[in-house]
């Protein structure tokens, strides 16, 4: 029988070391649906799987295979398939994330609103809670330092309340000790390379964190960027507008995180300039998002996200909730 272990379309780093530890772990077959070229933005995990001995060439990527001859489909760090994935479902039978369950399918599913997918991962791999017929290996020290440096990354170090989870603590802490590394210096290589935006254009800053949706006819796209937005080398707005057409999105939302010394700042911005943006303002306000408004980015109009324990997690099902009602 054929497994195949798929992680979710922004192909982040929680996403990529849960599929490959979830595959190495049980003999599978681990998938990331973006094409191979595409790893190299994601500085920071092209370092973690460098460091721990992860060979390139054994994973698959977008293209590299057809989903629909394995027999069966294991879903982390997602829940929904993506539409051009839409004839996996009948062969989903589980499911592990941290976001909010809105599958129907019928399968095993470990899903909690913890801060990293890495953690729930890591935990049924400690636990040796394997559903695979074959024997479990133990958890090897390279796994366990992928898992951690996931988790580190999601939880900025476990020092964000909001999402770190007394889970993410517990499991961070027991893949530290199979991993013999600590914390603060993993954490720290880590978003060196993550944070780093010199190295790309925008257009690549744009498709390096990318997530959409299709909801009430709209389709929308989110960027989450590493850095603030008028750091951005090159012209932003223009870059964005020519990404959200050639996408055919109605919207676009940019996401930024960053350091100012120690505090954590976040912002957002919608495209293009419309109506629905000021709707979608009050609306993500109504719910704790915190947004005042800043400067303009050119055409961009940038607000402040004064609640940084919201990240696109959050953010994303608020704005499915504007565009369906
Ligand atoms: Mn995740």
């Amino acid at each position: 029988m054929k497994r195949l272990v798929m992680c979710n379309q922004a192909a982040d780093l929680d996403s990529i070391a849960c599929c490959i530890a979830l595959a190495v772990s049980r003999d599978d077959t681990p998938f990331i649906p973006i094409p191979r070229e595409e790893l190299r933005l994601r500085s920071e995990a092209v370092w973690l799987l460098e460091q721990c001995g992860v060979d390139t060439t054994e994973l698959r990527f977008l293209g590299e295979l057809n989903p629909e001859r394995f027999d069966q489909v294991v879903l982390v760090d997602h829940n929904l398939l993506s539409p051009e994935f839409s004839a996996l479902a009948p062969k989903v039978t589980e499911i592990i994330d941290h976001h909010k369950d809105e599958c129907k399918l019928a399968a095993a599913k470990t899903i909690a609103p913890c801060g990293s997918c890495a953690s729930l991962v890591g935990q049924l791999l400690l636990e040796g809670g394997n559903t695979a017929a074959s024997a479990q290996p133990a958890l090897s020290k390279n796994i366990a330092k992928l898992l951690l440096g996931a988790i580190l990354i999601d939880t900025r170090c476990l020092a964000q309340r909001h999402p770190t989870t007394e889970l993410d603590r517990r499991v961070a802490a027991q893949l530290a000790q199979v991993a013999g590394c600590g914390d603060r210096a993993l954490y720290d290589e880590l978003w060196k390379r993550k944070s780093d935006l010199s190295v790309f254009t925008p257009e690549e800053l744009l498709r390096k964190d990318y997530k959409e949706i299709t909801a009430g006819g709209l389709k929308v796209g989110f960027c989450a960027i590493y850095g603030a937005l008028e750091r951005v080398p090159g012209n932003l707005a223009r870059s964005a507008a020519d990404f959200a057409r050639q996408r055919q999105l109605d919207h676009l939302v940019l996401m930024s995180a960053y350091y100012e010394g120690e505090k954590l700042c976040k912002e957002l911005a919608l495209m293009p300039d419309c109506s629905w943006n000021q709707e979608t303002i009050a609306y993500l306000n109504s719910k704790g998002a915190q947004l005042e408004r800043k400067g303009m980015l050119d055409s961009i109009q940038l607000y402040q996200q004064k609640n940084t324990d919201y990240s696109r997690k959050q953010i994303l099902p608020f704005i499915k909730d504007v565009c369906t009602k």
